[in-house]
């Protein structure tokens, strides 16, 4: 078995996994990065696309702004609607900071690009990923590399950002964490168009028939969600009959507004869930990312919360490395839940008011809710502070 030296070693290499890395870099700590899937798979993935402000703040902080301030977009706000009513929330003018349209797949590349110029190891295709020693000062990953090799990468600590399915969460011995979860009854149908979009910012819509958003990628890609049922079957759906429900459901023809179509590229129903891991932390195992918690996506936070967990583990590491320091790795786990639990309760609140059901009372209270959130300065305040982000660190 080949052994291999590094200061922490990352399991994962998504957004969690990769901004550490960087993050780690730039105050000279040494990492190496295991991934199961190929490098080609990790990047190009279709997921998140929402930054909220102190992130793109963290990126141009850390090097990584130019493409986000060049390619990226910035938006005010959010149309917020129901038949017959469309609203645009300011957030810009609500809270003094708005978000920024950046798909995941492109931050992917971004991180990618930085870890090649950093010149350190990355182990993508791996398999039999394994942690050991978690509890001590001197933890270990084992794994077979994608040559077929056995490896052994020693560590002062591990970072498990390794996402929902990953081992690290397992690492923590059962009697000491606690799982939360909340399953909802619904799932979502997300499609990528060659199209422009037909709005300038998103548009969170409610509709008897179901939710729906009106997302985008580019000026020439838009990419839009359906609320389906948990067990859909997505040869069910057609390309007309997706347009024609996301047509009705966002509103087309209601005052001259109309929902431009074009060829789709990508389908797929994404399963929701709110899930949070305590404690973020077991020894020299730190957790972060969806590996400690997943949101639905309504609220736009899975990708946000990710990137505040290692903003918040990076020092910590970097205290406990180099300076013999605890104090923030002793921290990091509350630190980070106090954020997380603030962006769960957005999450679903977000889902919940937004996705019908068939009982007419939820129904009638997510109208009002809605008008609520529109009418009342400080309704529409309190969604555009959540949506629009904390600062790190808080
Ligand atoms: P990731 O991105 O899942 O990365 C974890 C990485 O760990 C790897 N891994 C392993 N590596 C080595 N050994 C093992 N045994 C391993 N097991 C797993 C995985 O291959 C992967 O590369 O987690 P991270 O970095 O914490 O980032 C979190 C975000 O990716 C996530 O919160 C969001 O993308 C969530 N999410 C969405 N969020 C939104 O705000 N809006 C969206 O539209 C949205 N769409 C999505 C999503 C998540 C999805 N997943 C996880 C199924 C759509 C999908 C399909
Ligand atoms: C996306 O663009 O993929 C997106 C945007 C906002 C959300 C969820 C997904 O709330």
């Amino acid at each position: 078995m080949g052994t291999v030296q590094t200061e922490v070693a990352i399991i994962g290499a998504g957004p969690a996994g990769l901004l550490l890395a960087h993050l780690l870099a730039q105050d000279g700590v040494d990492s190496v990065v295991v991934e199961r899937r190929s490098r080609a798979y990790v990047e190009s993935r279709v997921r998140a696309g929402i930054l909220e402000s102190s992130v793109v703040e963290l990126l141009d902080n850390n090097g990584l702004g130019a493409r986000v301030a060049e390619e990226g977009q910035a938006h005010r706000g959010i149309y917020l609607q129901w038949p017959g009513q469309r609203h645009h929330l300011d957030f810009v003018e609500l809270v003094g900071r708005g978000v920024h349209l950046y798909g995941q797949s492109e931050l992917q590349l971004d991180l990618g690009r930085a870890r090649d110029a950093g010149g350190q190891v990355s182990f993508y295709g791996v398999s039999g990923t394994t942690l050991h020693d978690v509890d001590t000062d001197r933890p270990s990953v084992t794994f077979t590399d994608a040559d077929g090799a056995l490896v052994r990468l020693e560590a002062r600590a591990v970072a498990g950002c390794d996402g929902k399915h990953g081992p690290s969460r397992q690492a923590i011995p059962e009697a000491s964490r606690s799982v939360f979860e909340r399953l909802y009854p619904f799932a979502w149908l997300g499609i990528l168009a060659t199209v422009p979009p037909s709005t300038d910012e998103l548009i969170y819509a409610w509709h008897p028939d179901g939710f729906a958003l009106h997302s985008m990628r580019s000026d020439s890609v838009s990419r839009l969600y359906l609320q389906v049922p948990v067990a859909t079957d997505i040869a069910a759906w057609s390309d007309e009959r997706i347009w024609d429900a996301l047509s009705t459901r966002l509103g087309a023809g209601q005052t001259g507004w109309e929902l431009k179509r074009g060829p789709i590229f990508d389908k797929a129903v994404l399963p929701f869930q709110s899930f949070v891991m305590t404690p973020m932390r077991h020894g020299r195992l730190f957790i972060a990312g969806d590996a400690a918690h997943t949101v639905p996506p309504t609220g736009a936070k899975g990708l946000n919360l990710a990137a505040a967990d290692v903003a918040l583990l990076a020092p910590a590491l970097i205290s406990l490395i180099r300076e013999g320091d605890a104090r923030l790795a002793d921290a990091y786990s509350e630190t980070a839940l106090r954020r997380v639990w603030r962006s769960t309760y957005f999450s679903w609140w977000m889902t919940t008011t937004l996705h019908t059901t068939d009982d007419p009372f939820t129904s009638e209270l997510q109208r009002t809710v809605l008008e609520m959130t529109v009418a009342s300065r400080a309704h529409s305040t309190a969604l555009a502070e959540s949506y629009a982000g904390l600062p790190i660190g808080v």
